[in-house]
């Protein structure tokens, strides 16, 4: 850690410590941008997380009384709508014979991966851990063991943070409220969110001081009514009363409003903002932390019956993604009931070992790209650009917008090869050669003097005039997400979904508008692409599957003038249709080719 960073750890400390001798509560949401930065600089150091969702729900691993139950794995209680006089009758159940924590941890830190996060608690109440405040823990099943202890220690003998994620929802407390709505008759229930908050409070004070110190306290299930902002602050500052450097997500609090969680700051408690199964469409300040979480199928619990594994390509590119626009990536693991990770996770995981061991650099402790333009990712460090190329560009090179930098030199990342740096549209620009040194993303480094800040540029005509609107460059509206495996937008439901560029145009004329989109059987729908006051529109119907995409004419508009134009897409889907398309991007085809 810094001198620096070790100068506001300890600042924060003697706080803490004054403040408790001195008999008053600390209110650490009042610490300076200093020293959350000092807190905060492993966290963004590391870049790169486990997610483990494990408990009582691997045993029935999405089926129940032979019927396969929908939904993610960990919510069957919910889902399945069973009761908790039958539900906890698993925990004679649960007896992982093949549990080995040091491989766990040696599979995490294989993949590049910094830190765990384990689910201690989750929203049906288990605890893996031996808790003197209930006896719905491991300590009563047939393996009888503490589950979280050996993981503690096998993570920080391989150097990595211990973090626990502990829901506040509980489907088994009695002093919980509200009761399940699928389990309103249960006995013995007293609902007492007070009663209920001391026990939190005891279970955290167990596990902070029995497991710490910890890298983060990852609160969830924070959205019911009876949660409140107020008793947020009050666990925050209760958490970070027992570790004042413990890192708190902002699920402690009602934080999740917002695409990132994030809203405006001191609205909410909480230390990072925390978007799920998603990355946001732009960056966010300097200074704000969030980090995305994922699954690498459907579900966050096991499910023996999901087989929809993203690609190991989609895993790097999507950690890519995130990266470059500032955040971490929390990527989950949902092991088995016996206690191992499914096959599929281990060879994706290792994958992405492969890649990060080469390419590692580009990623730990990395900020976010200078460009405004995000289809071009890009991370920096330490007078480096990592410029990450995903395909073979197909004007054979990566303009770099807006940078006024002087640049040293480029090579690859992988192999030392030099790159050629020569300008075009008045901006650096690499050559790119065929043959790119790595299938799933090929990094270039860029050594430059000085440190570029955001260069804010837009989207730039292509030499040959072509203006392409990509689909992870748009700032998206409503329900619309951007899916990396298939790059591009969607679902498009109603008028509330949208996606917006801006663009600079250099040469004026008559464009034709083309989209690429895909749509599924029994998709289809309306779609309209505006500039300014012009509109063209048309009906996109099946292209037979959601991943076969199709390039289609919608009409012609004027650009009279060169400057910052916007345009955006609107679509409606057909009353049958799940969603219209999935758009991966705009074209405006100039109809008289530049000069
Ligand atoms: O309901 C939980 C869900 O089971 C899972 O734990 C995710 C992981 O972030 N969080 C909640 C849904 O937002």
């Amino acid at each position: 850690m810094s001198r620096w960073a070790t100068t506001g750890a300890v600042g924060l400390y003697v706080a803490w410590w004054a403040g408790v001798h001195a008999g008053f509560a600390v209110d650490f949401t009042k610490e300076s941008a200093a020293e959350k930065a000092a807190r905060m600089a492993w966290f963004q150091e590391a870049r790169f997380g486990m997610f483990i969702h494990w408990g009582l729900y691997a045993i029935p691993a999405g089926e129940w009384k032979g019927q396969e139950i929908p939904g993610i794995g960990e919510w069957i209680m919910n889902r399945a709508k069973i009761p908790l006089v039958e539900y906890r009758q698993l925990v004679h159940q649960f007896n992982p014979t093949r549990y080995d924590p040091v491989e766990w941890v040696r599979i995490a830190k294989r993949a590049g991966m910094r830190y765990i996060v384990i689910t201690s608690k989750h929203h049906d109440g288990f605890c893996l851990w031996d808790s003197k405040e209930t006896d719905y823990d491991v300590a009563s099943t047939p393996y009888g063991r503490d589950v979280l202890k050996p993981l503690a220690e096998a993570a920080r003998a391989a150097g990595l943070r211990m973090c626990f994620y502990y829901s506040i929802m509980d489907w088994q407390h009695p002093n919980y409220e509200p009761l399940p709505a699928w389990d309103r008759d249960r006995p013995g229930h007293r609902p007492d969110m007070d009663a209920y908050v001391r026990y939190m409070k005891a279970q955290l004070k167990e596990l902070i001081e029995g497991y710490g110190p910890l890298g983060i306290l990852w609160f969830d299930g924070e959205w019911e009514p009876t949660w409140t902002h107020e008793r947020g602050v009050d666990l925050y500052n209760y958490v970070r009363s027992l570790q004042p450097t413990i890192i708190v997500n902002n699920r402690v609090d009602k934080g999740r409003k917002g695409m990132a969680g994030m809203t405006e700051e001191g609205d909410f408690v909480g230390d990072y903002g925390t978007p799920e199964q998603e990355v946001p469409s732009r960056g966010f300040p300097e200074g704000v932390y969030w980090e995305s979480c994922m699954t690498i199928n459907d579900t966050w619990g096991y499910k023996k019956n999901d087989h929809n594994w993203k690609s190991a390509t989609t895993l790097i590119r999507t950690l890519v993604d995130v990266v470059s626009k500032g955040g971490n990536l929390l990527l989950n693991v949902g092991p088995k009931a016996d206690g191992t990770f499914p096959d599929e996770i281990v060879e994706r995981l290792d994958a992405v070992g492969r890649w990060m061991d080469v390419n590692g650099e580009s990623i730990y402790g990395t900020t976010a790209t200078p460009f405004a333009r995000l289809r071009q990712r890009c991370t920096k460090r330490d007078g480096r650009l990592y410029v990450h190329v995903f395909e073979q560009p197909a004007s054979g090179a990566v303009v770099l917008h807006g940078l006024t930098n002087q640049v040293r030199g480029a090579r690859w990342l992988a192999n030392g090869t030099p790159l050629r740096v020569v300008q075009r549209d008045g901006a650096p620009a690499l050559e790119i050669p065929e043959g790119l040194p790595d299938p799933h993303d090929s990094v270039a480094v860029v050594e430059v003097v000085g440190m570029p800040g955001a260069v804010a540029t837009t989207i730039v005509q292509d030499d040959d005039g072509t203006v392409e609107l990509s689909a992870s460059d748009a700032q998206r509206e409503g329900g619309v997400r951007y899916d990396m495996t298939t790059d591009s937008l969607g679902p498009w439901v109603g008028s509330q979904d949208g996606a917006e560029w801006a663009f600079h145009l250099k040469r004026p004329g008559e464009f034709r508008v083309e989209i690429e989109y895909a749509c599924g059987r029994g998709d289809g729908g309306e779609v309209q692409v505006t500039v300014v006051d012009q509109a063209v529109t048309g009906e996109v119907k099946s292209t037979g599957s959601p991943h076969k995409f199709h390039r289609m004419p919608l009409g012609t508009l004027k650009l009279t003038e060169a400057g910052e134009w916007r345009s955006t897409v609107r679509a409606r889907k057909s009353e049958t249709a799940r969603t219209a398309m999935y758009l991966r991007a705009v074209y405006l085809v100039p109809v008289t080719p530049a000069q």
